[in-house]
């Protein structure tokens, strides 16, 4: 009886494994999940019973209100402050998702804040109260224009520091500019404003920014073939001049992102490994994955056969069985 079914139950595996297989190529775009970073977050109270800060190190103008916010600079002239996490980002890709609050009592006012994915931390100077000439990523949040007509402002750019380029300054960073975009209503806003920068190393840099109205999140701009030094520091700097604002940070949310299936590099870098499971884009545009290849695929493979040598060896066991009742 049984035997008659063997055919059916090894179509019906063999289909189901199948299609397991099918199922797992057509889902060309992996699965992105995310691993919060403690170390490179902040929520209040920020500080613990020592007032200090075990992941962070702030210093020059900056003032923390435990309830509250950090306050990069006050809104008073020639402030200049910062905060620096003290261990380095050790996620591949990640994605920071930053809270802040830019507001102030003047018609006139400026100059801005500063995210900052840097080799460098902590060393004061005067590119948004941080030192020129850094090596890494530079987000600036733009408030006062300095020269650059015909582009509305606030104005959110980032910029790519090899440790030579200079930022531009009195033409807002025009020379030296990766990408940007006006964010008009960012300063003074009644909710809660938000920047989300998403990286994954040498592929894309996104930033997204929510301005506009609570909860919703406007592309800035998302560039490809960026790569940023295999170590560094997430910060933040703001700087006023004789004109100034209240640049706050209210909230950090660092996330490590990674695929499951492997196919987006996961987990943690060292200095020298750090894309070793990244797919690189090569110069064709293609991307190529760096061992591992195949994964599921080969698995539902070995799973039929399994199956079948399985299915066979009952069937040639049952075989066997009725010989020898045949034969006495
Ligand atoms: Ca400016």
């Amino acid at each position: 009886m049984l035997l008659a079914q063997l055919p059916t139950i090894a179509c019906a595996l063999v289909a189901t494994c199948i299609s397991a297989v099918v199922a797992q190529q057509d889902d060309s775009k992996p699965e992105i999940k995310s691993i919060p970073l403690r170390t490179h977050s902040l929520t209040s109270p920020y500080l613990d019973s020592d007032l200090q800060s075990r992941w962070w190190d702030y210093g020059g103008d900056t003032l923390i209100r435990a309830d509250k916010y950090i306050r990069l600079t006050a809104d008073r002239p020639s402030q200049s402050g910062w905060i620096f996490s003290r261990v380095p980002l050790t996620a591949t890709n990640w994605q920071v998702e930053v809270e802040f609050s830019i507001n102030g009592q003047g018609s006139l006012f400026g100059d801005g804040f500063a995210m900052w994915v840097t080799k460098q931390r902590g060393q004061q100077g005067d590119v948004f109260g941080m030192q020129d000439k850094f090596e890494g990523l530079g987000i600036f949040f733009d408030t006062y224009k300095n020269n650059r007509p015909g582009v509305v402002f606030p104005y959110v750019m980032a910029m790519l520091g090899d440790g030579q380029k200079s930022y531009d300054k009195h033409h807002d960073g025009k020379a030296n500019e990766l990408a940007g975009c006006s964010a008009r209503g960012m300063r003074n806003a009644n909710f809660p404003t938000k920047a989300r920068i998403t990286y994954f190393a040498e592929k894309s840099l996104e930033v997204e920014l929510m301005y506009k109205k609570e909860d919703e999140w406007t592309s800035c701009f998302q560039v490809s073939d960026v790569k940023l030094p295999s170590v560094t520091y997430l910060g933040f700097s703001g700087e006023t001049g004789e004109l100034s604002d209240n640049h706050d940070i209210i909230k950090v949310e660092t996330k490590n992102l990674y695929s499951p299936s492997g196919s987006t590099g996961t987990q943690q870098k060292t200095n020298n490994n750090r894309n070793k499971n990244m797919p690189v884009k090569n110069k064709a545009g293609k991307s190529s994955s760096g061992g591992g290849g195949g994964g599921w695929g080969w698995f539902f493979l070995k799973l039929v056969l399994f199956g079948l040598m399985l299915v066979g060896a009952y069937v040639g066991f049952t075989l066997y069985r009725a010989k020898r009742r045949d034969r006495f």
